[in-house]
């Protein structure tokens, strides 16, 4: 098994908090085998993953400085990943969680994604993303908070400016942990790494709903393609 089990109590707490904030931790979600395994497959991903340095223009000019794999990638190069995508266990964690069935969503390119931020400065800016949940799961995170890579998000509101208002939020995660995010309404980016020789490292597994509208804005193209 990949996941660590969860008690009903530690999955009903999830649940609450996702429904007030539209983020909820999952600490702990890889056992240490799954980890390394998962570990392994992306040391080869992040060979022919690509570098990305620009502004987004449709999400209000925030920064991307970070190297990216988009999902149609993955999807060709890592069975595994893939399965794990699909994993039946995740899929009722995620169910369990957002109180709704989740649906794998059918575009690749934004189904799983990779994100590595590995330079002094790296960071994934301000955002709303195509799909309702996000499955953020972490390979590797700075130790310290200090050192950056913070996800900073602002409970139910998906206006990006309000990431610089006092009602932002911020989470710290460590390798092996995974958050929830109502991403498509809940404005969030991760903050710049602030010294050389950090890595941030995560999956960002997209699922969507049977009654959710399908969406694809320019944004997935620009950071994946
Ligand atoms: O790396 C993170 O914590 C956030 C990832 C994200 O927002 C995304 O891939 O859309
Ligand atoms: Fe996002």
């Amino acid at each position: 098994m990949p996941f660590t089990a969860r008690t009903a109590e530690e999955t009903a707490a999830a649940r609450v908090r996702f429904h007030a904030d539209g983020y909820a931790p999952i600490p702990g979600l890889l056992t240490s085998d799954c980890l390394h395994e998962l570990r392994a497959e992306t040391q080869r991903l992040v060979a022919i993953a690509r570098r990305r340095d620009f502004t987004m223009s449709c999400m209000d000019d925030s920064p991307r400085h970070m190297t990216t794999l988009g999902g149609h990638v993955i999807a060709r190069e890592s069975s595994r990943m893939r399965e794990f995508y699909e994993n039946p266990v995740l899929l009722g964690l995620v169910a369990a969680v957002v109180d709704e069935l989740p649906v794998t969503v059918p575009d690749l390119l934004e189904r799983h994604v990779f994100n590595v931020l590995h330079r002094q400065g790296d960071t994934h800016g301000a955002h709303t993303d195509d799909c309702p949940y996000a499955m953020v799961i972490f390979l590797e995170a700075p130790h310290s908070l200090a050192d950056g890579g913070l996800l900073q998000y602002v409970p139910r509101v998906g206006a990006l400016a309000d990431l610089d208002t006092d009602r932002a939020r911020s989470a710290h995660h460590r390798a092996g942990d995974a958050y929830l995010l109502r991403s498509d309404v809940t404005a969030h980016r991760v903050t710049s790494l602030t010294r050389p020789g950090v890595r941030r490292m995560v999956l960002n597994f997209a699922y969507t709903t049977r009654s959710a509208a399908p969406r694809s804005t320019q944004s997935a193209r620009e950071l994946y393609m």
